[in-house]
Formats: structure tokens, sequence, C-alpha cells
């Protein structure tokens, strides 16, 4: 029996499609932030937040992880559009309080959207929603940390409790929560990056040693050539683009490995300077390689193959520095160009090409994001990604380098405070000997694994420090019934998102100071600190007066949970950290390798940056104390007749879960999220029509099926045979054991489903045009755009 997901409250009826833009940002980025600010915050405080956004003595932007430029190097206006989005949607002046949860029954907000959720604005107080209740009632906070104590107290073990982490949490929170975690017993400790950039952490960490990028920032602004691979920096990461455009005025050349053109890859308009407001602005890529979802493994076997063939290789650099190249070389004078070619869907010429900008260039910076990690073969081609830098010597040297492009603000910095599940013996020996007790050893769940414990009944409480995991997760459905078999699910969040209506027997909901917002935990203002993609580590102070005076901060709420269900034990000083932050970071400098003399550091402009033995010095922490080539089968992701491979990714109007809006401007969506990207000419193979109503099924090797209904057929620039749609609506098509290859992430962009004419009730099979529905509009269409050559524009849909 398939749930029908919540879709009620997003009216679509006026779903609107353009054509694709094809540069990013400009003057209506500008606007369109001005817009959405004034509309939440007002005149005055839109601009008092902005004008803080990423400066020194300001705070840390809560959108992505990209890095800043030195002090001296910042703009007066140091954010993009969806940094300002970001902050709009946590400095909003809407509010939810416990008059909104009296006057609507959990029975009601399940039903809900995250989009509505979020849109209602900041929780003000702590609410509990008891055993069998309708609804949400306020508790006091010393009354939720007691029913917290009371249940991990109780639970058999400390293992029947999983606390997840997402990644906006500061370091000084992630300390202690990692330590109240393990002086309570647990390792479980999951988190956002388990379905993010875990591939990366598995599979660099294999190779080279350590988990993250090996380039400082300069060497972005350095490089000869910059690859970018499943990557959307137009949208997620936007202040790239103005690190590219420095790179491309010094003379680099971009390589864009994409399936979609997306507009930042295209061309940029940097709201900054003349140019970009009233010129062309500034190109981006000089190669796009359209490649077949999931081709990226062998595309870099082909690319590494050609430079073999060519000589075209950093000898000196193998012969000092690598491990395991024969047996590597070995492999790929075998490479069969059959497969690279089925697997990538691109010509010999296009990737001979990109060889030869590669072979012609001293150094080039590899980024890449979650088009490449979360893929069956995402270890394996993070691996391969390597391989080719090792090749061309391209690491630990002036503009060259690996560069993973982290997701959430402090995803990293979470990380490197000890939130992992599986933490590496040397981290809990520390541990142990500054406090004096001794952590748990054995490893703890993952996001995936958390989900299947529930599910079979053996975890009993969910912490979640921010984040939503009901929707961020894989496999809606079995996330959503292993979360109701909880006791307990506790939330510290900043807004109402749907892991609150889908509960455990009892819940939670406490509610937190934003990073925007000032932090007077102890009676005085306290800072906190975060790490970025590229290691900066740096301080953030909010100016804000918080949304509500119950807010706790996150240092607060998990010393509080710690006093109350810990107490005494093993004599941690819970109160002093509370009280003052200060003392957390010396425990931090204590700790955590790299962080000697943390409080200081952090007070230097810009921060400081953790060392990275490779980037720094040619050094590498592996098995083999060198930096080691690796070996991985080369293969294409086949799909049965008629079906396609879905990658599930965001829309330039959301933030993962939270949803600001229903336009994604860039790919010419207005007004909709249920959309589905889809080939013309795989349209025409597939007898579907422009704008027509289709569920998508997803099929999975033990012969499954997973259904998300109702999405618009839209006809779009994509490889034949792949297609694309939001998530999280489509999370519900992925199947929980369809995860990467030892790193467990789910494998969100490679979906084999079939898009099926939707059925409507008392109708045929829908498909053959007697839907109304699905026979509306996208034919005569108007031309939305400037530009003639783009015939696809069709007038608004309206259904009714
Ligand atoms: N505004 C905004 N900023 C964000 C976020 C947000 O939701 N909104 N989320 C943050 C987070 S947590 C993260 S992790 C990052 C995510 O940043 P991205 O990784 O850029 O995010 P996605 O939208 O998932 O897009 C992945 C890109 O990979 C491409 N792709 C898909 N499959 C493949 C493939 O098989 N091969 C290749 N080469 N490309 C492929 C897609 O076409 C798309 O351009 O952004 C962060 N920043
Ligand atoms: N299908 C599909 N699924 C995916 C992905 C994909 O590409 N495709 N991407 C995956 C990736 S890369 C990631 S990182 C995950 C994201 O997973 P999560 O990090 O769990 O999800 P978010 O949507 O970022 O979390 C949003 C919630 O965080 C809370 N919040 C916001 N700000 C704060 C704050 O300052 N403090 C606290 N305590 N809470 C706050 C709000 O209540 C908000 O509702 O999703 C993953 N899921
Ligand atoms: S690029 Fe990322 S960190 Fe920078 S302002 Fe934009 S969203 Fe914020
Ligand atoms: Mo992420």
């Amino acid at each position: 029996m398939i749930r029908k997901p919540p879709t009620a409250d997003i009216d679509e009826s006026d779903l609107q499609v353009s054509h694709a833009e094809h540069h990013a940002a400009g003057p209506t980025a500008v606007a369109v932030s001005m817009k959405r600010g004034i509309e939440q915050m007002g005149v005055v405080r839109t601009a008092q937040t902005l004008l803080k956004l990423n400066q020194a003595d300001g705070f840390d932007c809560q959108g992505c992880a990209w890095p800043d430029p030195s002090p001296e190097h910042r703009h007066t206006a140091e954010f993009c559009e969806n940094g300002a989005k970001a902050v709009t949607e946590e400095a909003t002046l809407r509010r939810v309080g416990p008059e909104f949860f009296a006057a609507h029954p959990i029975a009601e907000l399940e039903q809900r959207t995250d989009y509505w959720l979020g849109q209602q604005g900041r929780i003000t107080q702590p609410m509990v929603l008891r055993e069998g209740a309708t609804h949400y009632e306020p508790i006091s906070w010393d009354g939720a940390f007691a029913l917290i104590a009371e249940t991990l107290n109780g639970l058999a073990s400390p293992d029947e409790a999983v606390f997840y982490t997402s990644g906006k949490t500061s370091n000084e929170a992630a300390f202690v929560y990692q330590l109240f975690a393990r002086a309570y017993g647990t390792n479980n400790l999951p988190d956002c990056s388990n379905m993010c950039h875990e591939s990366t952490s598995v599979g660099l960490a294999e190779v080279i040693g350590i988990g993250k990028a090996s380039v400082r920032f300069e060497d972005v602004h350095d490089a000869d050539v910059i690859v970018i691979a499943g990557q959307n920096p137009g949208t997620n990461h936007p202040r790239m683009l103005s690190a590219l455009e420095i790179a491309k005025k010094n003379g680099a050349k971009v390589i864009a490995i994409n399936p979609l053109k997306e507009a930042g890859l295209v061309r940029f308009k940097n709201p900054q300077n003349v140019k970009g407001v009233i010129g062309n602005g500034t190109g981006m890529a000089d190669l796009h390689l359209a490649v077949r979802i999931n081709g990226d493994l062998a595309l870099f076997q082909a690319i590494s193959s050609l430079l073999l063939e060519w000589g075209e290789v950093d000898h000196d650099f193998i012969a000092q520095h690598t491990w395991g190249y024969d047996a590597y070389v070995e492999h790929l004078r075998t490479l069969d160009w059959d497969l690279v070619l089925r697997s990538t869907g691109l010509t010999r010429a296009e990737i001979e090409e990109a060889a030869r900008l590669i072979a012609d260039s001293e150094k080039t910076v590899y980024c890449w994001a979650m088009g490449i990690t979360q893929h069956k073969n995402g270890v394996a081609t993070v691996k391969e990604i390597s391989n080719l830098a090792f090749l061309r010597g391209d690491i630990g040297k002036p503009g060259a380098g690996l560069f993973p492009v982290r997701g959430h603000s402090n995803v990293q910095g979470d990380r490197t405070m000890g939130i992992w599940e599986r933490p590496p013996a040397s981290f809990l020996d520390s541990l142990r000997d500054e406090f004096g007790f001794e952590p748990p050893r054995e490893h703890g769940y993952d996001a995936v694994a958390a989900v299947k414990a529930m599910r079979d009944g053996e975890l009993k409480f969910f912490f979640g420090l921010g984040g939503n995991f009901v929707s961020a997760m894989s496999d809606t459905e079995v996330t959503e019934a292993a979360m109701r078999n909880a006791d307990l699910t506790v939330h510290v969040s900043t807004k109402p998102n749907r892991s609150h209506v889908v509960h455990g027997k009892q819940a939670l909901i406490l509610p937190v100071l934003g990073r925007s917002e000032k932090d007077l935990t102890g009676g005085h203002p306290q800072r906190v600190t975060v790490e970025d993609s590229l290691c900066s580590v740096h301080a953030s102070h909010g100016p804000l007066k918080p949304a509500s005076e119950h807010l706790r901060s996150e240092v607060d709420i998990v010393c509080s949970m710690a006093l109350a269900t810990i107490g005494e034990r093993h004599d941690l000083p819970w109160a002093a950290f509370r009280d003052d932050y200060t003392e957390i970071r010396r425990r931090i400098a204590h700790v955590v390798p790299g962080c000697a003399g943390y409080d200081e550091k952090v007070d230097q402009p810009g921060g400081f940056v953790l060392p990275h033995p490779p980037r720094d010095s040619r050094t590498f922490p592996t098995d083999k104390g060198k930096a080691i080539f690796t070996v991985s089968p080369t293969e294409v992701l086949e799909v049965p007749e008629g079906r396609l491979i879905l990658q599930t990714m965001r829309s330039h109007d959301q933030f993962n879960t939270t949803i600001y809006g229903l336009d994604d401007r860039y790919r010419g969506i207005k007004n909709g999220r249920r959309v589905v990207f889809v080939n013309p000419d795989d349209m025409v193979e597939l007898g579907l029509r422009e704008g027509q109503f289709v569920d998508i099924v997803s099929e999975w090797e033990d012969g499954s099926e997973r259904l998300a209904p109702r999405f618009r057929v839209v006809s779009y620039d994509t490889p034949r045979g792949c297609t694309g749609a939001y998530y999280p609506e489509t999370n519900a098509l992925v199947p929980l054991d369809s995860k990467a290859e030892g790193s467990n992430q789910p494998a969100f962009k490679s979906v084999v489903v079939r898009l099926v004419p939707e059925r409507v009730p008392g109708d045929g099979d829908g498909a053959d045009g007697d839907d109304e529905r699905a026979d509306t509009g996208f034919s005569g269409g108007t031309t939305s755009g400037d530009d003639p050559d783009h015939k696809r524009h069709v007038q608004p849909l309206h259904l009714s």
C-alpha cells in the first residue's frame, strides 16, 4: 500500500516553463535576494543582516561551505543570492508559537509539505507531543531535559540511542555533542555527511590519507585548468563563480562535466562589477562534457589512459610519492573504449579534447560534489579522480589539487570535531586522555544503518541536532515507518519540518538560536567557530536579537541534556562548557589534531587553516605512506528498455529540504516542483508529451517498485536515457539498499525509473490523451525569453 505523499498545499496549477538560462547571477539575483529579504525581514533588518554576512566581525553564512576570500579581499557585500535566502529563512519575522500547534492537530500537519511547514516561521518554545496526544503542547526546558534523561537512562543499552547531526552545527556544539554521546556510551553518531560527501571521505582517506580537499583558496585563482564534475555551482556554491571569474581572468580553462548545461557553468554575470551588471559577464566552461549519468568513472579512466599514451605524466611525482602505479597502468593499457563510450555517452573526440586541455596544464584543480558521490560507484569515482591527479602530480603544489566542494556550512567542521560513527582509535585515545573515561570502541550506526535499526526496533531514541532526517534520507516510506517506531524522537530545530510531524511515540521540538542571532548564554556574548571546505577555521558572531526569548543555543541544549542524563558521571564540566565556550575550545585544542592554540588562532582575522599533509608537504598518511593508485573495473550502468536513469537534484529555490520558493530560474521553471526533465528524443520514443502528468516508478534489483506520483514532463537538454527531478519529492524512489559501495551513502543520483502516464481515478489507462489533465498546455507556446532560438517556451499550464 503506497502512502500518498503530501502535495495539496503547493498549488502547481500555474506552472510555467520557459527556456533554461545561459548565465547565472547578474542583477536578477540581487533583486531576488532583496525582495525575499524585505518580504520576510523588512528593510532595516535586511540591510543590518546582510552586511554582516561573511565579514570577519560578522557571522558565517549558514548556506553552503564555500570558503571566504582572505579578509583584505572581501567585498562589503560578500554573499550570493542563495546565501541571502538562507539568512532570510532564519531571520524571518514569522513565528510558530504554542498557538500554532494548538490550532493544527498533528493529523493535519502530517499532510503538509516541508515547504508549507518551513514557511510558517521560527519555532519559539519547546514543544512536546505526548503519547497518543493529538497536538504538540508547550513544555518547559527542564521538563524536556527530564523526559530525555528518563528515556535515555531507561534504555537497555546506550546503543539503543542515536544522535544525528546536520551540518550547520558549530564546532563547539559538535564537540560537546560527540563527547556527550560517548560519555553516555555510544558511537551512534550518523550525520548528513553520510548522505553527502561520505564517498569522498572514504575514497580520499584511502588514497591520500585524509578525507579533505588538498587546495588552498588561492590555488583556484592560480590554476591553469579547473575541472568541475557533478557540481552545480551557480545554484549550490554561487560565490565559487567569483573565484572562477578571477581564475579565468588569469587565463584558466574550465572543463565542466555534467549531464546538464547548468547556467553557472555556461556564463557568470558578477553583480559586483560593471561587466556583470550591464555586460555579457564571463564565459565559464571552455569545454562541457555532457556525460551520461554515472559515466564519470569511465570518463576519468579514459582521460588518464590518453595521458599515459601521450606520455603526459609526472614521472618524478609518481616515482617519489605514489604506490601501485604498475597495476594501474596495466589496467588502463587494456581499457575497453567501447565500454567507455557506452558508459559516458561521449565521443572519443570530446574525451581527447578534455585530455589535451589537462595535458597542456601545469596545474589543475579537480572539483566535485554530489554528481560524483551519490552513486553506487561513488567511492571508486573519487579514487579515479585522484588517480588522474597523481598521474599529473597535481597535488601538493600551488594552483593544483583535489577539491571536493562540501555542502552544509559546517559539515566538515563537525567531522573534524568527532561527529563520526567510525571514529579513529587515535581520536578516542585523545578523548580518554583528556577526560579520563574510556569511550566506547565499537563503531556506531551511519544514516542508512540507523534507519534499518529503528525499523527493526533496535533503536528506540532518535536525537537530531538540526536537519530533517525523515525528508533527507532515502526510501521515505521506510524511513518514516522507522521513525514512528522510536519511543522518543527529539529535534533541535529553527523551523518546523517533516521530521517533527512524522515522529516517535513521544516527540520533542527544541527551538534553537540560529547563527545570525546573538548568543548570550552564560550572561555574556559567545562566539562559535566553523570550518569551510578548504579547512579554514574561523569565528562567527550573530548580530540579531533572537527570534524568541525562550531560544537556547545548541551548546546550551547539549550540555543541559548531558547534565540531566549523566550528571556528574566521569566528572565532565558541562556547566563550565555551557557558561563559557572558551572552555570547550581549550579542550578542542587538546583533543583534535591540528587545533593546538585553537582559541587564540580563531581570533586572527580570517582564522587559521588546519594542517593537511598532502597539501602542505606531499606527505601521505596512508597505509603505504604514499599516494595510492587504485584499480576499479570500468563499468556501464545498463538500464532495461523503456527505462531512464533518474538523478535527484536541487532547484535554485531550496536549501536541501528547506524549500524557499517554487522557482528554478536557471532551468526555466516557475511555480512548481513536481517536474521531471526528459530528453526530447526520449519523449518521442517513450510516447510522452510535454506537460503530461506521469508517475515516476523506480525499479530495484529485488523486484520491488516505488512510486512518486504526479510529475509533469518537461523536455530538457539532458543526455539520452537520463532524467532528473527534485529532491526531496523523489526520495521515496531511492531504495534504502541502493548505496555507494564502501561508504554506504545513498545512491541518490542513479535511480532506474520508468515514467508511467498518471492513472486518473475512474479513467482508463490515462495514457491515450483522454486524460483531461494530461492534455493541458505545452503546445503552440509563446516565447517567454528574449532568445528566439528557444521555441520550447510555453504558456502557463492552467489546470482546473
Ligand atoms: N542554494 C543551495 N545551496 C546548497 C544546497 C542547496 O540545497 N541549495 N545544498 C548544500 C549541500 S548540503 C550540498 S551537498 C551541495 C550540493 O551541491 P551539488 O552537488 O551541486 O548539488 P546537486 O543539486 O545535487 O547537483 C549535482 C550536480 O551534479 C550533476 N550530476 C548528476 N548526476 C551526475 C553524474 O552522474 N555525473 C556528473 N558528472 N554530474 C552529475 C547534476 O546535473 C547537478 O548539476 O550544495 C550545498 N549548497
Ligand atoms: N534525493 C536526494 N536526497 C538527498 C540529497 C540529494 O541530492 N538527493 N542530498 C543529501 C545531502 S547532500 C544532504 S547534506 C542531506 C541534508 O540533510 P539534513 O541536513 O538533515 O537536512 P536539511 O534540509 O539541511 O535540514 C533542514 C532543517 O534544519 C533545521 N535548521 C536550520 N538551521 C538550523 C540551525 O541553525 N540549527 C539547528 N539546530 N537546526 C537548523 C531546520 O529546522 C530545517 O528544517 O540530504 C541528503 N538527501
Ligand atoms: S556561496 Fe555559499 S557560503 Fe557563500 S554566500 Fe553563497 S550560500 Fe553563503
Ligand atoms: Mo550535502
